[in-house]
């Protein structure tokens, strides 16, 4: 924070230097930092930064942030000093650093940025944004749906065997041991894998978890009558913990769940010729990605979408669901306090046509006649180019090559999601958001500097340890009966005090 006070003195110097007027006929050059991936490309030169180059007749230069240690290379941005005019991050990193980024809240107006507007006038978008001093500091990226991951499973082996679809925990542990112990892949040896997931995010077993949604509680913080709770060490986590157990150490959940790739679970799935995994859970797109796998070598496959198990109080929920906004992750836009006025507004120009009709079609859809085409029913398709990629391109994977749904803060469409997938994904994705199987999340929080000190002191450590337990616990590496100990451990942490934060912050958010 130090540097960063310095970054701005050198700033106000050269504000009071004199101004050097630029002929009207140039233009306005921004740059912008943010998150590069090999299957979400956020680089110069994608067709969609070129439209908008032209559509918008400002200059727009990429600074490409490869996704390994984002973190890292942030803190370096950051420290550096030479921050462009637009950062994309998450929310909370972003908020580390209150003091590098403009207030927006007076850019977003109906003359000027009608298309921002009519989202970020709305109260529940506005507090997903506002900081804890009332102030919007980045535009996130609009969702369209709600049901992002799901649980899915072989229906074809569920045939074989003659299993009924499990309902409670109880029954999906006896289907587990069946399919453990009764081969239906064939081959004489009890090698299936009940149920496999791959290792994603910052939380390692995020795709594990959600089984725990069920039980009341979510890992970390969640809210109970407006209480702020902490999950963890709540004595439901320890019921969920010992199901979890169970599975684990009698081989029926992955024993890679922390380190598995999205390529050796694709190939635990099937590598051609084994055929170990029964049942999964990832972003609802997965279905069909998995069922894919299985293409040209067994037709009998069959991956179905399958709701939640009912917990002990019948709740039957997952709650990492997607939210109107989506602040955790990478794609939060913050402009720097250093942008001219016509750098501010050249950024605002472009987020706000990423918001509009017409820029919305281009960043979920593409172009016209080329990557998709409008129906009989003026619904819009993706065409052969994307669907049927003659590269053998996923659909989503084609349409990145375009820079559609790369790292842009865009709004996205439900159209575009639909018209991804099979009907067994939409099926799935509707029996989620219809029949009350997507549990109320936990908001993100917006913190004062206070909080965030309280923050750093008490909760990194926790968190890490935690964390480490979870995994204990899980593995059998440490027995459920220490579940009191380390209950009492978390307490000597500190953690009423950063409940204390997270209820002040909360309430902030609730307006109570
Ligand atoms: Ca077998």
């Amino acid at each position: 924070m130090k540097k960063f006070a310095r970054i701005l003195c050198v700033l106000l110097a050269l504000a009071l230097l004199p101004l050097t007027f630029v002929s009207a006929e140039e233009k306005v050059s921004i740059t912008m930092w943010g998150s590069d991936r090999s299957n979400m490309p956020f680089r110069n030169g994608l067709r969609t930064v070129e439209t908008l180059k032209e559509v918008l007749g400002i200059d727009i230069e990429i600074e490409s942030a490869p996704t390994e240690s984002l973190d890292e290379k942030y803190a370096a941005l950051i420290a550096g000093g030479n921050i462009p005019t637009v950062v994309q991050y998450k929310a909370n990193k972003l908020l580390d650093y209150k003091d590098a980024w403009i207030a927006l809240e007076d850019y977003i107006t109906p003359e000027d940025t009608p298309n921002l507007y009519a989202v970020y006038s709305d109260p529940d978008i506005r507090r997903r944004v506002q900081d804890s001093d009332g102030h919007i500091r980045f535009i996130a990226q609009r969702t369209a749906i709600q049901c992002g991951k799901l649980w899915f499973y072989r229906q074809d082996w569920m045939d074989k065997l003659n299993l009924e679809a499990p309902k409670t925990f109880e029954d999906l542990y006896n289907v587990f041991k069946a399919i453990k112990e009764g081969d239906p892949n064939g081959n004489g040896i009890a090698d299936e894998i009940p149920f496999s997931v791959r290792a994603q995010g910052d939380n390692k077993r995020a795709n594990l978890m959600p089984f725990v949604h069920s039980f009341g509680v979510e890992e970390t913080f969640f809210a109970e009558d407006d209480v702020v709770k902490f999950g963890a060490t709540d004595a439901r986590m320890k019921e969920a913990l010992t199901w979890l157990s169970k599975c684990y150490t009698e081989g029926l959940i992955d024993q890679e769940y922390m380190t598995l790739s999205k390529n050796d679970w694709y190939s635990r799935w099937t590598d051609g010729s084994n055929e170990l995994v029964f049942m999964g859970y990832d972003w609802s797109a997965y279905i069909d990605n998995v069922a894919n796998l299985f293409k040209g070598t067994d037709s009998t496959v069959n991956i179905v979408g399958v709701p939640p198990m009912e917990g002990p109080t019948g709740i039957a929920q997952t709650r990492d669901q997607l939210q109107p906004l989506t602040v955790d992750e990478d794609w939060n836009a913050a402009i720097f306090v250093g942008a001219s006025e016509e750098q501010i507004k050249a950024a605002m120009k472009l987020f706000d046509y990423a918001y509009s009709e017409e820029g919305m079609m281009l960043l979920n859809f593409g172009y016209l006649g080329e990557t998709y085409d409008f129906d009989e029913n003026g619904e819009p398709y993706y065409t052969d180019l994307i669907m049927n990629n003659p590269d053998g391109l996923s659909a989503q994977d084609a349409l990145r090559q375009y820079g559609v749904q790369s790292l842009l803060t865009l709004r996205q469409d439900a159209r575009y999601e639909r018209a991804q997938v099979t009907d067994e994904v939409n099926k799935t994705r509707d029996l989620y958001e219809q029949e009350n199987h997507i549990g109320p999340a936990f908001p993100t929080l917006a913190f004062t500097d206070d909080e965030q000190d309280v923050i750093r002191a008490k909760y990194t450590d926790i968190a890490t340890y935690v964390d480490e337990t979870i995994d204990a616990f899980i593995m059998g590496k440490k027995p459920l009966n220490e579940f009191d100990a380390f209950v009492q451990k978390v307490e000597e942490m500190g953690i009423a005090d950063v409940l204390a934060v997270y209820q002040a912050a909360y309430n902030r958010y609730m307006g109570l």
